[in-house]
């Protein structure tokens, strides 16, 4: 070998060494999911992976915490061991995230959440949260359901509604109790006789509208806290030999595509839309707070209401 080509050998070895050729560095994000609980958690996850894998930038962990909050705080502890640049998480409960969060503020690893929030008092620890309305949700199903009342000449006489509560302590469990309820209490005739948690499952929706359904022949209104539990109990009433959308109005929420056919069938009467699909606004999220951009405290997703009369026509474009 001449000198020339040795000299030029050895410059990149050297180079290669020094680190002076190697590819950018990725952006590290671990994303704390809390579950699979529901059609609404699948399709966030997937828009989450999907967008945030799809992106040659980013290296994603991903972790399932199978809906238990201390497999959801040992990933958070992962993540901060592994010095991630940034942290995507949604909180299972409210509550008793208050000192991993910290942890992680203190290792100075930003934490991005989505969906469901943390208590008020530990919302310092994380930079900012984009999601639904929760709140908002609780009231729009109240109000579809004031509506339909007048449509059908029923808002007369005494009206026992009854309600599947998701996750207890969850965020959109607290405030769509809280929404509906703002709107019942301006009804006098309206009573909510009974509410139990069927934790945002089809199985707990069914469960639990098996036990209304023996100890109450009068129920008139189901709230079912998301499509999954209503879609659970929409099996119980058929199974109970009633007709769901018809003997009972069922109100859903989230949107997810069999709650749609399940309207198009005459078997729910409306969805409450929620959507799942985070990724793109958070892949954004992450690549602005990497560029030095500040982020926004709260970002809103726009969401819409759904029942018979405008189900099949949007049916066929439904993402989730
Ligand atoms: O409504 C439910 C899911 O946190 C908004 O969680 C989400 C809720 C959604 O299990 O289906």
């Amino acid at each position: 070998m001449k000198l020339i080509q040795k000299t030029l050998v050895i410059l990149a070895l050297l180079a290669v060494a020094t680190g002076a050729y190697a590819a950018p560095k990725k952006i590290v994000v671990g994303f704390a999911q809390l579950g699979s609980e529901s059609g609404w958690r699948t399709a966030n996850t997937i828009s989450i992976q999907d967008t945030f894998n799809a992106d040659p930038s980013v290296t994603l962990l991903y972790s399932d915490a199978q809906q238990k909050q201390e497999n959801q705080i040992r990933a958070l502890r992962t993540f901060i061991a592994r010095h991630v640049d940034v942290i995507l998480f949604t909180a299972l409960v409210e509550t008793g995230y208050g000192p991993v969060m910290q942890q992680a503020a203190r290792a100075h690893i930003p934490i991005i959440m989505i969906d469901r929030d943390v208590q008020k008092s530990d919302q310092k620890y994380r930079l900012c949260i984009m999601g639904s309305d929760f709140v908002k949700e609780g009231q729009k199903a109240g109000l579809w359901l004031a509506d339909y009342l007048k449509k059908m000449n029923m808002d007369n006489g005494p009206i026992n509604i009854v309600q599947i509560e998701g996750t207890t302590g969850s965020a959109p469990a607290i405030e769509r109790s809280q929404g509906f309820a703002d709107i019942v209490k301006d009804h006098s005739n309206w009573k909510i006789t009974r509410s139990q948690t069927g934790n945002f499952t089809v199985d707990g929706g069914k469960q639990v509208m098996q036990a209304f359904l023996k100890a109450d022949k009068g129920i008139q209104v189901l709230f079912a806290q998301n499509d999954s539990m209503a879609l659970g109990a929409e099996q119980a009433i058929k199974e109970a030999g009633l007709k769901p959308g018809k003997d009972i109005i069922v109100i859903g929420c989230d949107g997810v595509k069999e709650a749609f056919e399940a309207m198009v069938a005459g078997e729910q009467n409306a969805t409450i839309e929620c959507n799942p699909l985070l990724g793109p606004q958070a892949l954004k999220a992450v690549h602005d707070l990497m560029d030095g951009k500040k982020l926004p405290g709260r970002i809103w997703t726009v969401e819409g209401v759904y029942d018979q009369t405008n189900a099949a026509a949007a049916l066929p474009t439904r993402q989730y």
